[in-house]
């Protein structure tokens, strides 16, 4: 090989740390260029502007750059990943529209040398097993069955008979942490005695409230004789749903039980001077999924300490009575 070659070849080696990588990360950039992205499948949610304001938060503690980009559908996220990478983004953090993108969205990374994060939806892989990808979300599953303990324990205090009560399980299955807390909720009744057959699935086309009421008007239309109804879903905006279905039908605070999870879009209904049938949720925390993701995904650029493989955040449960004090103390009221 001539000289000038070597020369060549020892400019590239010399050059090559600065590229980083998603499993390189030795530390190298000075916090003033630090820059992440944050992309989040519906930025219209409650739960994600919340998420995002977390974000920032830790972001401007850091002196560092957050690029907020709201990604809808699979060929928003790809194109949101050119342009952080054009914006000199070395990392990203996102919930994915699609967790079946999950391979296209690392093999995308890697091409621009960026590390990436998943958070609240977990990324799956062609083999249907979720991909080892330093991930942040809820314990579904658990947090389910904190919704049908206490759908039943309130459905005991106001003495309605099993045999008069139905539940109505706003599902959306294509989507793990969706399936897990809907799963954990049944459980969660049935392991308190309620008959499983009482429990009919409403399975939502879009995980949004529009999605719910659609889903929920079809299945009340096929159980129309049921006057008591527990109501559970993924999210508040499943139960909310749900919940304006029922108003339609004539039943409200009186005849219905709905517990959702999350406490941001929730909050509407415990706020109206009339009780609603939205009568809990389960408070999860955007803080810990906005501020925490940014935090490891600072260190994981700046130092090169990769973020915790798994978390798993819990919920807190919350009525219209307590849950200002468990808000404000995460600062989510004004
Ligand atoms: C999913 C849901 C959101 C929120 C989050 C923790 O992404 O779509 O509403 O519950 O998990």
């Amino acid at each position: 090989m001539p000289w000038p070659c070597v020369w060549c070849l020892v400019v590239v080696l010399a050059l090559l740390p600065a590229c980083g990588g998603p499993d390189k990360g030795s530390g190298q950039t000075s916090s003033e260029t630090i820059r992440i992205g944050f992309l989040v499948k519906q930025p219209e949610e409650p739960w994600f502007q919340n998420e995002w304001k977390f974000a920032q938060q830790a972001a401007d503690a850091h002196s560092a750059t957050l690029v907020k980009i709201g990604t809808t559908d699979a060929e928003k996220v790809l194109a949101a990943i050119d342009n952080l990478a054009a914006q000199g983004v070395q990392g990203f953090i996102i919930c994915t529209p699609d967790v079946r993108l999950g391979p296209a969205i690392v093999a995308k990374a890697k091409v621009h040398g960026m590390r990436v994060m998943s958070v609240d939806d977990q990324f799956v892989g062609p083999d249907g097993a979720f991909m080892d990808v330093p991930h942040m979300g809820i314990a579904a599953r658990e947090i389910g069955r904190i919704v049908g303990r206490a759908l039943d324990e309130e459905m005991r205090k106001r003495g309605w008979p099993a045999e008069e009560t139905a539940a109505l399980a706003v599902t959306f299955q294509e989507l793990d942490t969706a399936r897990e807390r809907t799963d954990g909720a049944a459980e969660g009744l049935a392991a308190a005695g309620f008959p499983r057959s009482r429990i009919h699935a409403a399975p939502q086309k879009t995980s949004d409230v529009p999605g719910a009421f659609d889903a929920a008007n079809v299945a009340l239309a096929q159980h129309a004789g049921v006057k008591k109804w527990l109501v559970f879903g993924m999210n508040d905006e499943a139960v909310l749903g749900a919940v304006r279905a029922l108003e339609g039908r004539g039943l409200g605070a009186e005849s219905v039980i709905g517990v959702g999870i999350g406490g941001d879009t929730g909050l509407v209904d415990f706020r109206k001077e009339t009780l609603t049938g939205f009568f809990a949720a389960v408070v999860i925390s955007p803080k810990r999924h906005g501020y925490e993701t940014v935090e490891h995904m600072y260190r994981w650029i700046k130092d090169g300490i990769a973020p915790p493989r798994l978390t798993f955040t819990a919920g807190t449960l919350v009525t219209r009575e307590t849950y200002e004090k468990v808000m404000r103390e995460e600062g989510r009221l004004d």
